[in-house]
C-alpha cells in the first residue's frame, strides 16, 4: 500500500440516498408491504371535514379520492407504476398496487414519519463520519476521510480491496456508463442498467484498478471510504430496517445553483444522486475513482449535473448546442467565459469533474454518541471473555480517534460508556458505566472501561455481536471544572498552571476513571462530614450540578444523602444498571 501524505490528499466523500424512501419508511411500519409493489400516495386535497389520519390508523386506500403517488417500491416500478401518477392510474397499470396515504393532522399532510426517519439514518452516519450534511429527506453527503484513514492503518489491503470489489460498483465500467447516458428524468424511474446487480459487471475493471491503485494514495483511501460506505450501508440496514445507495468520490458535487424560481430542492435532489450514488440502485453503491470522471462525464446528459436540471442547464444546452458534460467540454473555454461571465468556471469545472466545482461537506450535525461495532455469525462468534476483551481493543482505536475529533471540533466529551452483546439465543445485554475522559482522554482508559463494563453482563458466551459506545456528551469546561468546581477544587488545569505543571504532564499522572471518580466521592464525603462537623449542610452549586449526566447528577446527590429532586436536567436521560 502507498504510503499516506496527509493533508495533501482530496478527502473521501460518500453520498448516501434512501431507496424508495417513503415506502421504506411505510414498510419498517407495517412488514405486510415487504416485497410488494407498493407506493405512497398523497392525500387529497380540497376535501374538507375528512378525518385525519394518523401514522398508526390503516391507511391503505383501496379507492375514492386521493392525491398523486410520490414514493413507488422497486417492485410496482417494475409493473410500471411511476411517481406522479393518480392512485386510479396506478391501479390500471398494476391492478395489485397497495397504496398507502400519508399521513395527515389538521387535514395537510403529516411528513413528521419521514423526517423522524431521515434524521435516524443521519445520526447513525454521524456516528462514524468527521462531517455530516444533511442534503434532503432521504440524502446525506458524509466526509468519512478518518474511517477510511483508519480502515487503511487497521486492515491488510487485500482484505480491503476484495471487500470494497465486492461491493461496489466502478463510475467506469460498461455498465455505469450506460446507466449514465439516460437523462434524470429517466433515471429517477429506475432502469435495467440502474438495477443490475451482475456479479460480472460488477467485477468488471476491478483488476486494474486495484493493480494501479497500488502506486495512487488517492485511489486507495478512495476503496477504503468504498469498504466505509459498505459498513454505514450496512448499519443502517441492520439497525433502522431502511436500504440505501451509496457513492463514493473526492468531492460530493454540491448544487447550490438556484433556478429561476430560487432555490429548487427538488434540482438538489435528483442531481446529487446522479453522479455516484443515483448510477446503481436500489441498494447498491458507486464508486467515482478521479481518473473515472472523464470517461462517466463524456457521454452524460448535461441535465444531471447538479445545478443543471432546471433553465440554467437549458439555456446551456441551447447556447452551445451540446447535450452531454464532454461535449461542453469541447466548446472552447473563451466561448464559454464570454456567454456565462460569472458561472462560466464553475460550469467548465462541474463539466470536468473537478473538485473545485464542489464545497467540503458541512458538519451540521452535533451527534449524540459515538459508536462502533461488530458483529461474529456462525462459526466467528466469540465464546470467552478474553475473546470479548480482543474486540473491545479492536473497537477502542477508531472510538478513541472519533472521541478526540469531538474534543477538538465541537469541545465537547462523552460521559457515559456503554457495552452492548447480542448473544446467540438473541438475548441482548447492555451495560453503562460514567467516563470521564475530559479532553485528553486514552484508548486505553476506554478499554478498562468497557472491559469493567462487559464483566458487569456476567458470564458470555456465544456473543454474536458486539457494540463500543460513547455517549451524553458534555461541554468540555462542564466536564473537568464541574467536578472540581462541585468539590469546591479549582480546575486541573488552574492547579496545574498555579504549580507550573503543563497540563499534559498532568493528565499523564491522572488515575484511571474509575478511581478519579472514587476520589471524587471521597473527597465528597469528606467535605460533608466536615461540613456536617460545622453543623452545615454541603453546598451544591444546582448550576454545575446540573451541567453533568443525569447519573452522575443523582450518584452524587445520594452520596450526599440527597434525594435527586433537580429540576434542570439538561442531559439525555441514562439508565444506570445496578
Ligand atoms: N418525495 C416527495 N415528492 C416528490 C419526490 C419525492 O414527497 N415529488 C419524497 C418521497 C420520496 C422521498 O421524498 O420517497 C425521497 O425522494 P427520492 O427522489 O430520493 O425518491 P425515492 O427515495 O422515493 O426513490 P429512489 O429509490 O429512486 O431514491
Ligand atoms: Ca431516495
Ligand atoms: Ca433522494
Amino acid at each position: 500500500m502507498p504510503p499516506l501524505q496527509r493533508g495533501a490528499l482530496p478527502p473521501v466523500v460518500g453520498f448516501i440516498d434512501m431507496d424508495c424512501f417513503y415506502v421504506a419508511v411505510e414498510r419498517a411500519r407495517d412488514p405486510r408491504l415487504l416485497g410488494k409493489p407498493c407506493a405512497v400516495v398523497q392525500y387529497p386535497t380540497g376535501q374538507r371535514g375528512r378525518p385525519d389520519l394518523r401514522p398508526e390508523d390503516d391507511r391503505w386506500r383501496t379507492g375514492g379520492p386521493m392525491g398523486g403517488i410520490i414514493a413507488v417500491s422497486y417492485e410496482a416500478r417494475a409493473r410500471g407504476v411511476t411517481r406522479q401518477m393518480s392512485g386510479a392510474e396506478a391501479k390500471k397499470v398494476c391492478p395489485e398496487v397497495i397504496l398507502v396515504q400519508v399521513p395527515t393532522a389538521f387535514g395537510k399532510a403529516d411528513l413528521q414519519i419521514y423526517k423522524d426517519a431521515g434524521d435516524a439514518v443521519v445520526d447513525l452516519l454521524a456516528s462514524r463520519c468527521d462531517a455530516t450534511e444533511k442534503r434532503s429527506v432521504d440524502e446525506v453527503a458524509i466526509d468519512i476521510t478518518g474511517a477510511a484513514e483508519h480502515l487503511l492503518a487497521s486492515r491488510a489491503a487485500a482484505e480491503l480491496g476484495a471487500a470494497a470489489s465486492a461491493a461496489t460498483h466502478l463510475a467506469d465500467s460498461a455498465l455505469s456508463v450506460d446507466a449514465a447516458k439516460v437523462t434524470r428524468s429517466s433515471a429517477r424511474q429506475g432502469h435495467d442498467k440502474q438495477q443490475s446487480r451482475d456479479t460480472s459487471e460488477l467485477a468488471d475493471g476491478w483488476e486494474e484498478v486495484l493493480r494501479r491503485a497500488a502506486s495512487d494514495p488517492v485511489a486507495w483511501r478512495l476503496i477504503a471510504g468504498a469498504v466505509v460506505v459498505k459498513e454505514l450501508r450496512q448499519q443502517v440496514e441492520s439497525t433502522l430496517g431502511f436500504t440505501c445507495s451509496g457513492g463514493v468520490a473526492t468531492n460530493k458535487v454540491l448544487a447550490k445553483q438556484e433556478d429561476s424560481a430560487g432555490k429548487d430542492l427538488r434540482i438538489c435532489r435528483a442531481s446529487n444522486s446522479s453522479l455516484g450514488c443515483g448510477l446503481h440502485k436500489p441498494n447498491q453503491q458507486t464508486l467515482l475513482l478521479p481518473h473515472a470522471a472523464p470517461v462517466l462525464l463524456k457521454d452524460l446528459p448535461l441535465d444531471r449535473l447538479p445545478g443543471l436540471g432546471g433553465d440554467f442547464g437549458q439555456a446551456v444546452k441551447s447556447r452551445f448546442g451540446v447535450q452531454s458534460a464532454g461535449e461542453l467540454l469541447q466548446v472552447p473555454r473563451p466561448d464559454v467565459l464570454k456567454q456565462f461571465p460569472q458561472r462560466g468556471e464553475w460550469l467548465l469545472a462541474l463539466a470536468a469533474g473537478d473538485d473545485s466545482a464542489a464545497e467540503a461537506v458541512k458538519d451540521r450535525q452535533l451527534v449524540k454518541s459515538l459508536s462502533n461495532g461488530k458483529t461474529f455469525f456462525g462459526e466467528k462468534r466469540l465464546r470467552s471473555l478474553e475473546e470479548v476483551d480482543y474486540w473491545l481493543g479492536e473497537l477502542t482505536g477508531e472510538l478513541h480517534r472519533r472521541y478526540l475529533q469531538q474534543v477538538e471540533k465541537h469541545q465537547r466529551t462523552p460521559s457515559t460508556l456503554q457495552v452492548s452483546l447480542t448473544l446467540d439465543q438473541k438475548e441482548h445485554l447492555t451495560r453503562q458505566q460514567p467516563i470521564q475522559l475530559g479532553s485528553q482522554g486514552t484508548p486505553e482508559q476506554i478499554l478498562q472501561t468497557a472491559k469493567a463494563c462487559a464483566r458487569r453482563a456476567g458470564a458470555v458466551s456465544g456473543v454474536i455481536s458486539l457494540g463500543l459506545s460513547l455517549s451524553n456528551m458534555i461541554p468540555l469546561e462542564a466536564s473537568s471544572a464541574s467536578l472540581s468546581k462541585f468539590f469546591g477544587r479549582k480546575s486541573e488545569g488552574a492547579a496545574s498552571k498555579e504549580k507550573g505543571e503543563k497540563p499534559q504532564e498532568k493528565a499523564k499522572a491522572k488515575p484511571k476513571e474509575a478511581n478519579l471518580l472514587g476520589a471524587c466521592f471521597a473527597r465528597a464525603a469528606a467535605a460533608q462530614r466536615a461540613s456536617s462537623d460545622q453543623q452545615k449542610a454541603p453546598e451544591v452549586d444546582e448550576g454545575v450540578l446540573a451541567e453533568l449526566p443525569l447519573n452522575i447528577q443523582q450518584e452524587i446527590l445520594r452520596e450526599l444523602g440527597q434525594e435527586p429532586k433537580l429540576k434542570k436536567l439538561r442531559c439525555d436521560v441514562v439508565e444506570i444498571d445496578a
